[in-house]
């Protein structure tokens, strides 16, 4: 049995349930019994329902598992949570190895579980793949070892780095693929951000479980599409009253002309929204720069070659070039004409 090839499947087992775990981590398991046949496989499917360990290992009868190797990309739980700890049911199913990808860094678990299945005696292999389980779970880690909302930022631009003329069109700078990716991308996030100029301007639908409007003054009004989403959360200034229609409002402080963005996503966190991508202009995107974890950056092979069109991070003026936010880039990925950059900031 080859541990990263297994590994491998549990993070794509993990990965069916993107959208539905929140805010619990994505974890896939496949169990093999002691010849090293395959005999089952599970995920954690949604929030609330079986772990899974416990998925993979009640498709089995009693006995099967035992002398076996379990194989995870996150360490088992050893707590009484929705259910009961999946180390115990590993012990009572006699399996005698377990490879862990990487450690549960919910406090209530880290390292627990992992000794509990010591002290009956099954041998445990930890870190197989642990960059890429570290990945899979990269808005859990952030959730459990700093309390914050995971935020990233999707953006589409040309060539030159544009997401739009002078006077706004923007429709459609990537093609149809890529879009379609996009889709795929917005639904490992908890909500969705956007600003109320794009709200105005595109009159977008943005369809998803929740939405967020950043709208200082109030200008965007039922009747845009995006307020017949399911829930939809407005932040606006503290000073002006909440108007009172099919939405959440949120009073906000205000810092230098702006909405504060600390206490947005902080109340964000408060709310249980455990990840958020930003969809949105130039403004909201540089503003929101420095509380970024990740960037999907769609490119067109197009050029727009107007010296006045959109940029998608629009946030200072830098007279020198050594002035810049630096990123390291993850991956590239082809949609159709487009590819996609995925970075992330570069911890100074
Ligand atoms: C595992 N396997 O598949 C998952 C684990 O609210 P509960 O009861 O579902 O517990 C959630 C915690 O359990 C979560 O914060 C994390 O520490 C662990 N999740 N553990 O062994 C799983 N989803
Ligand atoms: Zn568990």
């Amino acid at each position: 049995m080859n541990y990263e090839i297994s590994m491998k499947k549990c993070i794509e087992l993990a990965r069916q349930a993107e959208g539905n775990v929140s805010p619990n981590p994505f974890v896939g398991c496949v169990v093999y019994d002691k010849k090293g046949n395959e005999i089952s496989c599970g995920y954690h499917k949604k929030y609330g329902q079986n772990h899974a360990e416990r998925d993979a290992l009640l498709k089995l009868k009693n006995d099967v598992a035992r002398g076996g190797t379990l194989v995870v990309n996150l360490e088992p739980c050893s707590h009484f949570g929705k259910t009961p700890p999946c180390a115990d049911l590993i012990i009572e199913r006699g399996l005698s190895k377990v490879v862990i990808g990487m450690r549960d860094v919910n406090p209530i678990v880290a390292g627990n579980g992992i000794r509990k299945l010591q002290e009956a005696g099954i041998e445990v292999i930890e870190g197989i793949f642990e960059d890429e389980c570290k990945k899979l779970n990269e808005v859990f880690i952030k959730n459990m070892t700093l309390k914050k909302t995971f935020v990233a930022i999707k953006t589409a631009t040309t060539l030159d780095g544009k997401v739009a003329t002078s006077n706004g069109s923007s429709k459609w700078i990537t093609s149809e693929k890529a879009r379609e990716e996009v889709k795929v991308i917005r639904n490992r996030y908890d909500a969705l951000m956007t600003s109320s100029s794009t709200v105005i301007a595109d009159n977008p639908s943005m369809i998803h479980k929740c939405n967020i409007i950043l709208d200082r003054e109030l200008k965007t009004v039922n009747g845009y599409k995006i307020y017949e989403n399911k829930r939809v959360i407005v932040f606006h200034d503290e000073n002006i009253e909440s108007p009172n229609f099919g939405a959440e409002f949120v009073k906000t402080p205000i810092i230098n002309g702006k909405l504060d963005l600390e206490f947005v996503f902080n109340k964000l966190y408060e709310m249980k929204i455990m990840s958020v991508l930003i969809e949105a202009g130039g403004h909201l995107n540089g503003y929101a720069l420095k509380y970024t974890d990740k960037i999907y950056h769609f490119i067109a092979p197009k050029i727009l070659g107007d010296n006045n069109g959109r940029s998608c991070f629009d946030f200072r003026k830098a007279e020198d070039i050594n002035i810049s936010d630096t990123f390291r880039i993850e991956c590239t990925e082809v949609f159709g004409p487009d590819i996609l950059l995925t970075y992330y900031p570069i911890e100074v």
